[in-house]
């Protein structure tokens, strides 16, 4: 459930219609002009839209590194790279240095929030009624864009600390207006940990309040980290393609119907003789919290710039890739949207499913907890892939003188969730050609481990219970809070606000365990910053062999009836096993990957403080500086 768009930007998604049509060709349209991603003073994000196939340019960054300048172009806005608005893709290696100086010269911050939608009042909220019994509700207030930017690097296991990826205090002003950040451009310098698992990344921005408005304006890129997999892939000579999938608009006009799912009691049932003011809250107010929305829309999507047809189009609306016969394609497919899920299959024309081998998820090849690359499986199974995820395959080729088709299927995203039907997003054809066969079977190494490995073998040493919850506006029908914080005595929900200090602490080097309840009636997609984690359960299920994810999807809540044990709601939940490395030590973000939930307040920080023995490590250094370092057993010994 969203906010609805602005009038402005409902003109957008009707101005979308007639793009989606020119797929079927009636030639009395206008065409759109030739793509040209040419960044110009006329066209800053050059012009035209990718032509069904298109592949965004590579750009492997020299020692000096690269510019990405941010422009804008009304309601575009772009990553401009050596002249071209073509968001590139950056390839980088394991253990090198990614340095990239980003430039603002965006110009108009109303256009961004004109994008960012309505949800967010001038006023605040009108409270929650209070109850002893439920988390006290803190209304949010709106955050104003500011065109102000900054870059993250999805995924990365590097410190949350300048000048890598600290996004929480980091950011570059735009051309106009106050100079909140105190810069125009910054130059983030990423140390690539040689231990890193190697795979499929991406980069947006992350000013918090205006990230939805950002990504779906244009600003999203992938970054492939490579390591001796990939060497091994080339060797073989095996193609590889990357595909992104982002979101164009967020059309959805959400109209909740007041407690449509559940009849919620006001109050738990409290044990006889307990006084209610002795009670504590323990509990989030289900009865003004759960929702279902009737939604309207479905949002646009693209691949590789170029817009996803909607219904029925024919082949030559969509990416047309070759693939010789007998033969196989690496593809690395990144989800950028802003909140569309996908479940990727790979299906023959008439709709059966066809078999796919998943390398690697959220950038980290499949692995046992050991670093062991578990063995290639042939799948049928869609694959599931949250906002920010990314999913990894080898594609085969398929029957000679047949097609395939990459889809995504429809998602039950829950009542209160968007529409995402079932759509076809590329063609596959066998051809007849040389090296189909060689490029079978590439001779990878046998051991993928990185510094998540062993994780499941860690002590656990603290569980926690995170809780995400969303609030509408009493007497509003698409202004909503969306909340996340920590289940335990004196919680208090509250829209995370920039400069709030750190929800959880934690020492680095320690492991805990963490059950994300979904209290809401849609998906959300839980994402944490710098580290991944294995998933141990699912709805109650255990999970097996859970490859490391940086990104969860948690199951949307399920109404149980008033009389039920557990209460009149179910939460969906997930329980995942997460490790802090000493070397990510820092303010570490999570939060919903549906980024208007996170920009709505659907986001905290975990701080990660230094270990005992680091600290006493760095004080044994400071005292006997110069002669010993921080390696110093003597002093690592105290
Ligand atoms: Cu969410």
């Amino acid at each position: 459930m969203r906010h609805s768009l602005t009038s402005d930007s409902r003109r957008g998604a009707l101005f979308l219609a007639p793009l989606l049509l020119l797929a079927t060709s009636p030639p009395t349209l206008p065409a759109s002009p030739p793509f040209d991603p040419r960044s110009t003073a006329a066209a800053p994000c050059g012009v035209g839209t990718p032509p069904p196939g298109h592949e965004s340019p590579e750009l492997r960054p020299a020692d000096s590194g690269i510019t990405l300048t941010v422009r804008q172009d009304g309601k575009r806005l772009c990553y401009v790279a050596n002249g071209s608005a073509d968001a590139p893709i950056i390839r980088v290696g394991l253990g090198s240095e990614l340095v990239v100086t980003l430039r603002n010269e965006i110009t108009d911050p109303t256009a961004i929030d004109s994008v960012s939608g309505p949800g967010k009042l001038l006023s605040a909220n009108e409270p929650v009624p209070p109850s002893d019994d439920y988390y006290p509700v803190v209304p949010g207030k709106r955050h104003r864009a500011t065109g102000a930017t900054n870059l993250h690097v999805h995924g990365f296991a590097v410190p949350p600390v300048r000048p890598q990826d600290e996004v929480l205090m980091t950011c570059t002003d735009p051309a106009v207006g106050p100079a909140r950040c105190g810069q125009r451009a910054f130059t983030y310098r990423y140390r690539i940990p040689a231990d890193m698992p190697e795979g499929l990344y991406w980069y947006h921005p992350h000013v918090h309040g205006e990230v939805q408005a950002q990504m779906l304006m244009g600003l999203s890129g992938a970054i492939v980290v490579e390591g001796p997999q990939e060497a091994a892939r080339r060797q073989a000579g095996l193609r590889e393609r990357v595909l992104i999938v982002r979101q164009i608009q967020d059309a959805d006009a959400g109209r909740p119907q007041p407690a449509a799912m559940t009849a919620a009691p006001l109050t738990p049932a409290r044990p006889a003789g307990r006084a209610a003011s002795r009670a504590v809250a323990n509990a989030v107010d289900t009865d003004h919290e759960l929702l279902c929305a009737r939604n309207s829309g479905i949002d646009a999507i693209s691949l590789n710039g170029t817009p996803i047809p909607l219904g029925d189009a024919p082949d030559s609306a969509y990416a047309h890739w070759q693939i010789p016969e007998n033969g196989r394609e690496f593809w690395r497919i990144l989800n950028a949207a802003t909140d569309a899920f996908l479940s990727l299959s790979l299906v023959d024309d008439k709709g059966e499913a066809l078999p796919l081998q998943v390398v690697a998820i959220d950038g980290s090849p499949l692995t046992d907890d050991s670093g062991a690359l578990l063995p290639p499986v042939d799948t049928v199974e869609p694959q599931m892939v949250p906002p920010s995820g990314r999913l990894e395959i080898m594609v085969p080729a398929p029957a000679p003188h047949s097609r395939a088709y990459l889809v995504t299927h429809a998602v039950d995203t829950g009542c209160a969730g968007d529409r995402l039907p079932e759509r076809r997003l590329a063609v596959i054809e066998a051809v007849p050609g040389p090296g189909g066969s060689r490029a079978s079977a590439p001779p990878a190494p046998h051991r993928a481990a990185n510094l998540f490995s062993g994780l499941l073998a860690r002590r656990t040493v603290r569980r926690r219970v995170i809780v995400l919850a969303e609030y509408p506006r009493p007497g509003s029908e698409d202004q909503i809070d969306f909340y996340i914080a920590e289940r335990r005595p004196g919680t208090v929900l509250k829209p995370y606000e920039m400069g709030d200090p750190p929800a959880i602490t934690v020492r680095a080097g320690t492991t805990e365990e963490w059950t994300i309840e979904n209290w809401t009636h849609e998906l959300h997609a839980f994402h944490i910053h710098q580290v991944h984690f294995r998933v141990l359960q699912s709805d109650g299920e255990p999970v097996q062999n859970s490859p490391l994810l940086d990104v969860v999807n948690v199951p949307y809540a399920t109404a149980t009836g008033y009389h039920s044990k557990e209460g009149p709601v179910r939460p969906g939940r997930v329980v995942i096993k997460v490790t802090f490395p000493e070397r990510l030590a820092g303010d570490i973000p999570f939060h919903c990957h549906l980024v208007d939930h996170e920009d709505n307040g659907m986001m905290a920080v975990l701080r990660v403080l230094p270990s005992r023995q680091a600290r006493r490590g760095a004080a044994g250094a400071r005292r006997t500086r110069p002669s010993s370092g921080p390696g110093d057993p003597a002093a690592a010994a105290r």
